[in-house]
């Protein structure tokens, strides 16, 4: 088989990217290890960005993610029992996030990527990367039995962090950098009401919790638990138990419970692959770099770099020049850096961390407090929360 760019994962990353392509002429295959209901079923991103609600539109795909999705002007930081609104829209002329599930926004490019008859292989196994120091890279994956090969032009690796595509780059040739936080997120979906029509990011003794959602009959709650906890370990009622305790008065008043139907630990951390181009392997998305959620970025990252990525390949296969594909990385990483950095910010302001002591939970409630009644301060997590412009190539 011979496509002009084979991309590896056919997760948000590489469906987005895909549909770019498609839409700007250029043949693509996604060559995806697991099964398409397996992918949807991952529960992750909840909160996208006016940038990611964009390049969904330029890729047609914006349809529902605009009728369904929940517009969020603000958000709310709750810290020694008491809530303080972030007014996002009115410190960033206007900005918005919207709430709409990492699942939903796969599903929307799935079914677009079906319906315009693309070429997704899907339960591909042994995938192995060939010659991208080249200009006649190539792709091996095994089905049914058989080892297939896709010649190509370029090769996207948008297969996630413990993908094959930044394994099969020497490693004398990457430059990594990487934080793991003593802590995880455990996560829980249910069909319940949400506690708040805005989410609501709280630092307290206990730890840290969030209460999110993903349509007004549908909650998306976490709370900080220690690295080695086990999800097995937490009923259902544990947990509301735990959340509960993490919350303020009116909120605990305000709180539906009910069964899980979603329920993991995430572990957090921060990392980055520098450069983020070989040859003609170009990664993309967690691919590269991995952020700690609570500054709802991952997803958001992601979109962009397959942004970035395919308006320079639209640029070399248009106006044959290769300008815009050797400035990929440069780009790409300037904006992965400044998310990285107010993840970790966000991340260190809002968790327990246990070697910190009282001493550091006094820090973090004067930082709150200075944060909260700081127009500046505010204006700078806003304009970070609701997602930084894109460059223009
Ligand atoms: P993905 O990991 O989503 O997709 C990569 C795809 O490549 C997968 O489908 C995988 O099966 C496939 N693949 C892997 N190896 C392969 C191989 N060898 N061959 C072929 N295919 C292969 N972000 C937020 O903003 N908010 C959150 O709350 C949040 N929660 C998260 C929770 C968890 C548990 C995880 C892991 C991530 C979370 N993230 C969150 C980040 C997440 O949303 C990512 O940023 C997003 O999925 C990135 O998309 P991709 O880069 O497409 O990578
Ligand atoms: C979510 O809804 O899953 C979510 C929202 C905001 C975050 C992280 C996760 O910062």
């Amino acid at each position: 088989m011979r496509t002009q760019v084979a991309i590896i994962g056919g997760g948000p990353a590489g469906l987005l990217l895909g549909q770019l392509l498609h839409k700007a002429g250029i043949d693509n295959v996604v060559i995806e290890r697991q099964t398409g209901d397996y992918v949807q079923s991952r529960i992750r991103a909840g909160v996208l960005e006016q940038v990611t609600m964009d390049l969904l539109a330029r890729a047609g795909v914006d349809a529902r993610a605009r009728t369904e999705g929940l517009p969020h002007g603000g958000i709310e930081l709750l810290f020694k029992g008491a809530r303080h609104r972030i007014d996002m829209r009115g410190l960033t002329d206007g900005k918005q996030v919207t709430v709409y599930g990492q699942t939903e926004v796969t599903r929307d490019l799935m079914q677009a990527r079906s319906a315009a008859g693309l070429t997704t292989i899907y339960c591909a196994s042994q995938v192995s990367l060939h010659d991208f120091d080249s200009h006649r890279p190539r792709v091996r994956y095994e089905k049914n039995g058989q080892t297939h090969e896709i010649e190509c032009d370029f090769i996207a690796g948008c297969d996630g962090y413990h993908g094959v595509s930044r394994a099969s780059v020497p490693a004398s040739a990457l430059h990594v950098y990487e934080k793991v936080y003593p802590f995880g997120w455990l996560g829980v979906l249910a069909d319940v009401p949400p506690v708040s029509h805005e989410l609501i990011y709280a630092n307290t003794e206990r730890g840290f919790a969030l209460c999110s959602m993903r349509s007004e009959s549908r909650s998306r709650y976490y709370v900080q638990v220690p690295t080695e906890e086990r999800v097995e370990n937490w009923s259902d009622e544990a947990f509301w138990n735990e959340l509960r305790s993490r919350l303020d008065p009116e909120a605990r008043e305000r709180l539906v419970t009910g069964p899980s139907i979603e329920k993991s630990i995430a572990p957090l951390r921060s990392f980055v692959a520098e450069p983020m181009r070989f040859g003609s392997l170009f990664l993309a998305g967690d691919a590269a770099h991995i952020v700690p959620p609570t500054g709802a970025k991952g997803l958001n990252l992601a979109t962009a770099d397959v942004g970035y990525l395919s308006r320079a390949l639209e640029i070399f296969y248009g106006d044959k020049s290769a300008s815009a594909l050797d400035r990929y990385s440069d780009v790409c990483l300037r904006r992965v850096w400044k998310a990285e950095r107010f993840s970790w910010w966000f991340t260190s302001l809002m968790h327990r961390f246990p070697e910190s002591g009282e001493f550091g939970q006094k820090i973090q409630e004067a930082e709150l407090d200075y944060l909260v009644h700081s127009h500046a301060a505010s204006t700078s997590l806003a304009e970070n929360y609701v997602g930084l412009p894109l460059e223009v190539f």
